[in-house]
């Protein structure tokens, strides 16, 4: 049997794939490939990968025989059932120390699985979110790999050397902890991405219906808006889908686009996992409802034939004001968004015993993602001021920056309520914003409907915290309490 050359192996030669071996290589890697359809091997070969580094297999076994030790094999291939199928291929072939690592959108406890499964067989397996799409995976994606960490450092080179760059030589990849944190943080990072889409979107609407700007004046907008602090890789291909015309019809693209919206999952289970864990996660609940609601365009379509709104009234204010207010309306809510989807990565290292350093998750997401952003430099910033910030609002530069913005966000949620625009993300950010700085909630009222109907107990502001009371409020009831827990 020939020596082994490969210093990596990776199956499944789809987009993310052949993009991802495209890039190894290019940095000096030696990598062997292969795909579940083999005629995809060859096109390969044939194709993009001719005259490279890049060892072509035909089967499981000639992958395995192909590489250096302790061998390192990266699945490619959609999520769930077929990464047990390759697993379960695989890992009769392997020796103990060997390395598995699973790039796909996997669901964490998916990892969590497969990670402790694994180390049973002493092999060391790796979940990691890989973010940026095709162009990511080419030129440099953010990488975000957990799992068993004494794969880590064989990996770590490889991954490093391939991942975006910023601030000069920094990659965008860094160890973010054991079991399923690794997918657990790119689920975060797709979550909010729906949130920076959905606000967008709303931004686009107001504009639109509002002011009546045309693509034209959408994308000067826009350009003006990404060298400012919305400064993103969102911000700038908003930028340029506003610049694109049909070729066919010379009409902006953007407006022949049917109002629809797809999803994969991802947004969905980062919303779930907010309410298994308890911490609000409003924004991004609701760029997924939006979607939800969006997709039922016949309903809608009937539906805004019989229900009433405001008269249609244009807009009588300042436009450049109100361009500027909408600015600060996105910027704040995006602010808030992040808060949130922060405080959901802390709520998961605490609960599960994961150590997730928010600081070094920040700078993952600087570069090669989809949610790049001047931004998170900030966000970094504040992570290193204190470590242990429980909210980033509470940050001081975050908490100036949600001052200098209030008023425009106030003006475009009333605007928009006044004139019946919907602003589900932008308006649930302001109402978190206002919760959250409230010393007081009407919640008082709420547990005491809670131990009417249902002897639920309460708590008094004139006890200490964790005495509960019963009241027979109708003098009917019984003295007898329910059971006090949190569900
Ligand atoms: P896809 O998600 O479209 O998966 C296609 C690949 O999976 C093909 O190589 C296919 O082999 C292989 N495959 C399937 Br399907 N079932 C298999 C099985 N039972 N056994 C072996 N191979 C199987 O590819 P992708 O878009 O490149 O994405 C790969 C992963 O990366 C996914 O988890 C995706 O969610 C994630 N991701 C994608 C993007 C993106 O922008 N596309 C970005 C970030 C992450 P075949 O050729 O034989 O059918």
């Amino acid at each position: 049997m020939a020596t082994p050359t490969a210093d990596i192996g990776l199956i499944g030669l789809a987009v993310m794939g052949e993009n991802l071996v495209l890039n190894m290589e290019d940095h000096g890697f030696t990598v062997a490939v292969f795909n579940r359809t083999t005629s995809r091997v060859d096109e390969f070969l044939a194709g993009r990968a001719k005259g490279k580094k890049i060892v072509g297999c035909h089967s499981v076994e000639e992958l395995v025989a192909s590489l250096k030790r302790p061998r390192k094999i990266m699945i490619m291939v959609k999520a769930g059932s077929a990464v047990d199928a390759v697993i379960d291929q695989l890992a009769p072939l392997l020796e103990p120390g060997d390395i598995l690592i699973d790039g796909g959108n996997t669901h964490h406890p998916d990892t969590t699985r497969r990670t402790r499964a694994l180390k049973e067989k002493g092999l060391l397996f790796i979940g990691t979110g890989v973010s940026g799409g095709e162009e990511g995976a080419l030129r440099g994606p953010s990488i975000m790999p957990g799992g068993n960490p004494d794969a880590w450092p064989h990996v770590k080179p490889i991954f490093q050397a391939i991942a975006a760059k910023v601030d000069g030589n920094v990659p965008c990849c860094d160890w973010v902890g054991p079991e399923g944190a690794g997918h657990f943080v790119k689920m975060v990072h797709n979550g909010i991405e729906y949130g920076d889409m959905q606000l967008i979107c709303e931004a686009y609407h107001l504009l639109h219906a509002l002011l009546g700007f045309g693509a034209d004046a959408l994308h000067e907008v826009f350009d003006r808006w990404n060298r400012g602090p919305l400064d993103s890789y969102l911000i700038e291909i908003t930028r340029d889908i506003f610049g694109y015309r049909d070729p066919e019809s010379g009409q902006p693209m953007v407006d022949l686009i049917l109002d629809t919206a797809g999803q994969k999952g991802t947004g969905k289970w980062t919303v779930i996992s907010s309410a298994e864990l308890g911490v609000p996660l409003t924004l991004i609940a609701e760029a997924v409802y939006a979607r939800c609601l969006s997709a039922l365009k016949e309903e809608r379509v009937r539906a805004s034939g019989i229900l009433k709104g405001p008269a249609v009234e244009s807009f009588s204010g300042n436009v450049q004001q109100f361009v500027d207010d909408v600015e600060m309306a996105l910027y704040a809510s995006k602010i808030i968004s992040y808060a949130q989807g922060f405080a959901l990565m802390r709520a998961m290292a605490r609960e599960s015993g994961w150590t997730i350093e928010n600081g070094s998750v920040a700078l993952m997401w600087r570069g090669g993602c989809i949610i790049r952003s001047a931004f998170l430099g900030k966000i970094k910033e504040a992570f290193d001021r204190n470590p242990a910030l429980d909210n980033l609002m509470l940050d001081p530069y975050f908490q100036g920056e949600l001052e200098r913005s209030q008023s425009g966000w106030r003006r475009v949620a009333s605007v928009a309520v006044s004139h019946g625009i919907p602003i589900p993300a932008m308006s649930s950010a302001l109402a978190y914003y206002d919760g959250y700085r409230s010393d007081r909630l009407p919640t008082n009222l709420l547990q005491a409907q809670r131990d009417y109907f249902g002897a639920h107990t309460y708590e008094r502001t004139d006890r200490p915290r964790g005495e509960f009371f019963h009241t027979n409020w109708t003098g009917r009831g019984g003295t007898t309490a329910s059971t006090t827990y949190n569900a």
